[in-house]
This record gives structure tokens, sequence and C-alpha cells, in this order.
């Protein structure tokens, strides 16, 4: 890594931009609590207060910090004025948001235990299938964070399009992640690279990577039609970051990554399981087929033996090394040296990750 890249890798996100990202939360979420479009009572404000506290904090961020590191990248400055960090901030958040709302139903859908580590909001007492409706509250509260901040706004139209493309894809790849594992339809022979890319593409990459970088370059004042190589490589990227989200769920430390995983248990098309049948004898293959998706922890640790025996870990380093190495090429084939900056900043922030 040559110098200067280190200094954005370490000079991005760094403790300002972080204190100014979070006193924007507290505003915004005031703004939400005080909608005029609903006549609220104690028991809703109360309830949205906590629901939005207990979704939307406690994450890395990284997506929503996203915005304002691209966006003062792509203008060549180190400080934003104070207009600017505020609408860099917001859409950031929006993000945010938007990763909430998807992870509330997520949980519900995976009936998974933990996330940012404590109990999935369905499973907190009193709220159950509540969560459902307060998935569908977290969505709106986008619309209207956008409707106050940008109406007006030459890009507003662009930004709402934005959105809305970006939430239908995310919506197809859970989709496409949830009906390879229905039952009756459980059939592993089915399962291979070419179907889990799809899926993570769909599900993750569009919001995770696109999505923040499509943000700071409408608040640039770009077009993002001029922008497809770009957004190639930040689904390329999104991509890595599944396989590692993937890898994470069975070999990462729950309590450091603050959620337990479920893709053994549910089934998933995961890059894990991919990775195994490409490379298991008939012996091993029946243990898989055996043991796949069953949520007997005798099952569980028959499949995770495999995985060690088939020495997934050292698979997936390489694999790791081998898209970075892409990558890093791709970028540096970029003719724009901002837009490589953008995007060397963020693969930064996402290789070797253990969290
Ligand atoms: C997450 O896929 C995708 C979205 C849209 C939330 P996942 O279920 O693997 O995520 P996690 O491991 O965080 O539950
Ligand atoms: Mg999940
Ligand atoms: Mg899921
Ligand atoms: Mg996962």
């Amino acid at each position: 890594m040559a110098t200067a890249e280190v200094v954005v890798a370490n000079g991005s996100g760094g403790a300002d931009t972080k204190a100014a990202f979070k006193e924007i939360y507290r505003k915004l979420k005031e703004e939400m609590l005080e909608d005029p479009a609903f006549e609220f009572t104690d028991e809703s404000l109360q309830w949205i207060d906590r629901m939005v506290d207990y979704n939307v904090l406690g994450g890395k961020c990284n997506r929503g910090l996203s915005v304002i590191d691209s966006y003062k990248i792509l203008k060549g400055v180190d400080v934003l004025s104070k207009e600017e960090t505020f609408l860099a901030c917001t859409l950031g958040w929006c993000i945010e948001w938007l990763q909430a709302y998807f992870l509330v139903l997520d949980d519900i859908m995976d009936n998974s235990q933990t996330r940012r580590g404590q109990p999935c909001w369905f499973r907190v007492p009193q709220v159950g299938l509540i969560a459902v409706n307060d998935g569908i509250i977290l969505r709106n509260h986008i619309s209207r964070i956008l409707q106050r901040h940008f109406k007006g706004k030459p890009y507003y139209v662009d930004l709402i399009d934005l959105f809305n493309e970006v939430e239908f894809k995310t919506a197809s790849g859970q989709l496409l992640d949830l009906i390879t594992t229905h039952e009756g339809e459980k059939d592993l022979t089915k399962y291979n690279l070419t179907v889990h890319r799809r899926i993570v593409q769909y599900k993750t990459a569009y919001y995770s990577f696109y999505l923040p970088v499509a943000c700071a370059l409408l608040l640039a004042g770009e077009n993002l039609d001029n922008f497809g190589d770009v957004k190639n490589i930040l689904v390329e990227m999104g991509t890595y970051f599944q396989v590692q989200d993937d890898y994470l769920d069975c070999f990462g430390d729950p309590e450091f990554i603050g959620k337990i995983g479920t893709d053994i248990e549910d089934y998933k098309c995961s890059w894990l399981v991919v990775q195994a049948l490409e490379r298991a004898d008939e012996n091993q293959k029946s243990i898989l087929f055996e043991n796949y998706g069953k949520s007997d922890p005798a099952c569980v640790a028959k499949v995770k033996d495999l995985y060690k025996e088939l020495k997934l870990e050292e698979v997936f380093h390489e694999y790791e090394r081998e898209s970075y190495n892409k990558l890093i090429a791709d970028i540096e084939a970029q003719p724009s040296t901002a837009v490589q900056t953008v995007l060397k900043s963020f693969l930064h922030k996402i290789y070797k990750r253990d969290k």
C-alpha cells in the first residue's frame, strides 16, 4: 500500500466525522418523533424512540460514514461546510435506516437469535411480530427524511429513484436467498457459485456498496449513468463482502461479531457449502446431505468438522487475497484518481475484516 493510501484509509471515518454523524442522528430521530403527519400518543412516541435506537444504532456505520468520506474525496476537500456535512450525514443515516429495516425483517426470516450483541428485535419481549410493522415504519422514515431535507434539490428525483431501485434489488436478493432453502425444494445439488453469486449481488452488494457511493455522487452533482464501471466494481466488492459474511457466520467469534450464525441450520446457499460441495468426495458429500439444514447442534457440528477437514479456512484466505488483487487492478484502471481513492478507501475498510 502506498503511503497516501494509508492516510486515506486511516483518515476516513475519523473521530470528528463520527461525532458529527452521531449528532445528526439525534436531530433526525427528533424530527421523526415530531412528525406532524401523526398524532403521537405517549406510548407510540416511546415505542418509536426505543425501536429506532435499538435497530438503527449499534452497528459499525461503515455504510453511512462512507457517504461523507466519498463525498469529501470526490470534491477534493478535507473539510465540508456545515450544510454539506449535514446533507452527507443525513444520506448516510438514510442508508443506516435502510439497513435497520432489512435486518429487522432478515432476522425474523432467518430465525436468528442475536444481532449487534443483543437479542434480535423480534425476540425482545412484547415485540414479536410487531417487528414486521416496525420494519415498515423504518422504511417510511427514509422517505420522510429525504422529503424533508432534499425536496427541491435538483437531484431529489434521482435520489428517490436510487433508494427505490436499490430496495427492490435487495428485496429480490432476499427472495432468492429464501426460496433456495424452501422445504420440499431442499436439494444441495442445486447450490453452486453461480447461484451464490446471484443471491449475494442482489441481497447485499447494491445496498451496502453501490448505494453509499451513488449517494455521494448525486450530492456532488454527478449523473449516475456515467459511472457504470464504478457500479460494477462496487458490486464485485459487495460480493467479496458477503463471502466474508458467510465465512464469519461459521468461523467468526459470535461474541465479537455480535451475532450467532444460522446459515447451516437454515440450509443457506452459503459460500462455504458451495466450496465444500466442490471439494467433497462421495463419503463427505453424504455427510453434508445428511446433516446440512438441521437445527440439531450435533448435525451442525458435523458440517463444521467437514468444513475444517476440507480446509475451507485456507480456501477462504486464498479467495480473499485473489479478490483483493483483482479489485485493486480494476480500480487502478479507472481514469479518475478521485474515484480510485474512493474505491480504495472502501476496499481497505473491509479487507481482512474479522467483524
Ligand atoms: C443479509 O444476509 C442481507 C440483508 C439484506 C440483510 P444475511 O442473512 O447473511 O445477513 P446476516 O448474516 O447479517 O443475518
Ligand atoms: Mg440473516
Ligand atoms: Mg438472510
Ligand atoms: Mg450472514
